[in-house]
C-alpha cells in the first residue's frame, strides 16, 4: 500500500467517524476501531469505495483485547503511520460527593488507561522506524475544570499531561505528537454522558451553533498533513458561541 495508514479509535461515532470519512477521501489507508461491530462493518463498506479499510473490534479497557487485536492486523496494515487516540466519553455529570464510582471507573479506564494501552501497543513500531504521528483527542475539560465535571475533567487533564509526556519522550525518535482540545461538539457524547436521556443530550447543543464532528476531522487532517518539520503541539477549538467551558452564548 502506497499511502499512509491511520489507526483511529472510536471510529463508530462522532469525531472518530468523521475523521475516518475525511481520511478515506484523502486516500489514507484505515484501521477503524470500536466496540459496535455493525457500525464498523457499515463504515468499512462505505469507505472501501475510497480507500483500503480494515476494522478491529475491541474495548480499550481490556488490555489483552487491545494487544491481541493489534497483533492480529493483516500484514499490509501492520505499519501504522498515524495513531488517533480518540475513543472516550463522559459518564455522568455530578458533584464529587454524588458521583458514581462506576462512572469514575469508566472514565478513567477508557479515557486514560485505554489510551495508554493502545499507545503502548503501537508506539514501539514507531520508535523502531524512527517515524510516526500520534494525535490525542483531549478536551477543553483538560484545560479547565467546570462544576460537576470533576472526574471527566481529571481524565482529560491526564490526556493533556500524557500528550506532553509523549512529546518529550518520543521527540528524539522523530515521532510527532499533537493534541486537539475541542469545546462542545454535537455527537453522541452527551447521550452517553446522560445515559441515553436524549432530551437532556439534545439540550446541550440547543440555542447555538455547536461544533460538528466534521469540523474537528478537518482540523485533525490539517494537523497530520503539515510538512515533516512542523508539529502543532496543542490546539484548542471552541464553537464561536462558546467563550469557555462554562460561558456559552445561547439564544
Ligand atoms: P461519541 O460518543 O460520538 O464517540 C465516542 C467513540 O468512542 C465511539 O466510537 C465509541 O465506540 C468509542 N468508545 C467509547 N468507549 C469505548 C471503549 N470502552 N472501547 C472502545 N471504544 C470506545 O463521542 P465524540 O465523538 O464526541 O468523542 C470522541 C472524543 O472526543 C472523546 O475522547 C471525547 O472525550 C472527546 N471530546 C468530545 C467533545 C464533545 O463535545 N463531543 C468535546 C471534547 C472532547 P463504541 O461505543 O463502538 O466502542
Ligand atoms: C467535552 C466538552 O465541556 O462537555 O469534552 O466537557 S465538555
Amino acid at each position: 500500500m502506497n499511502h499512509k495508514t491511520a489507526f483511529i479509535t472510536g471510529a463508530t461515532s462522532g469525531i472518530g467517524k468523521a475523521t475516518a470519512e475525511m481520511f478515506a477521501k484523502n486516500n489514507f489507508n484505515l484501521i477503524l476501531c470500536g466496540r459496535r461491530i455493525e457500525r464498523l462493518n457499515e463504515l468499512k463498506e462505505t469507505l472501501e469505495k475510497f480507500t483500503n479499510v480494515t476494522t478491529l473490534q475491541f474495548d480499550v479497557r481490556n488490555k489483552e483485547e487491545v494487544f491481541k487485536a493489534i497483533e492480529s492486523l493483516p500484514t499490509k496494515y501492520q505499519k501504522i503511520d498515524i495513531l488517533i487516540n480518540n475513543a472516550g466519553n463522559a459518564h455522568g455529570l455530578s458533584t464529587i460527593q454524588d458521583g458514581s464510582i462506576d462512572d469514575w471507573d469508566a472514565m478513567l479506564d477508557i479515557n486514560v488507561k485505554g489510551l495508554l494501552y493502545v499507545s503502548k501497543a503501537i508506539i514501539p513500531q514507531m520508535v523502531a522506524r524512527n517515524d510516526g504521528f500520534i494525535v490525542n483527542i483531549g478536551s477543553i475539560a483538560g484545560k479547565e475544570v467546570y462544576p460537576n465535571g470533576n472526574v471527566y475533567c481529571a481524565s482529560k487533564h491526564a490526556v493533556n499531561a500524557l500528550n506532553k509526556g509523549m512529546r518529550i519522550d518520543l521527540n528524539k525518535h522523530n515521532i510527532r505528537v499533537s493534541a486537539i482540545h475541542p469545546g462542545a461538539v454535537e455527537t453522541e457524547f452527551s447521550e452517553v454522558r446522560f445515559k441515553g436521556d436524549t432530551k437532556k443530550a439534545k439540550n446541550v447543543y440547543a440555542g447555538y451553533n455547536a461544533l460538528q464532528a466534521k469540523d474537528i476531522a478537518e482540523i485533525i487532517h490539517f494537523v497530520v498533513t503539515r510538512p515533516g518539520h512542523v508539529n502543532i503541539e496543542d490546539l484548542v477549538v471552541y464553537p464561536t458561541a462558546q467563550a469557555s467551558a462554562t460561558i456559552l452564548n445561547k439564544e
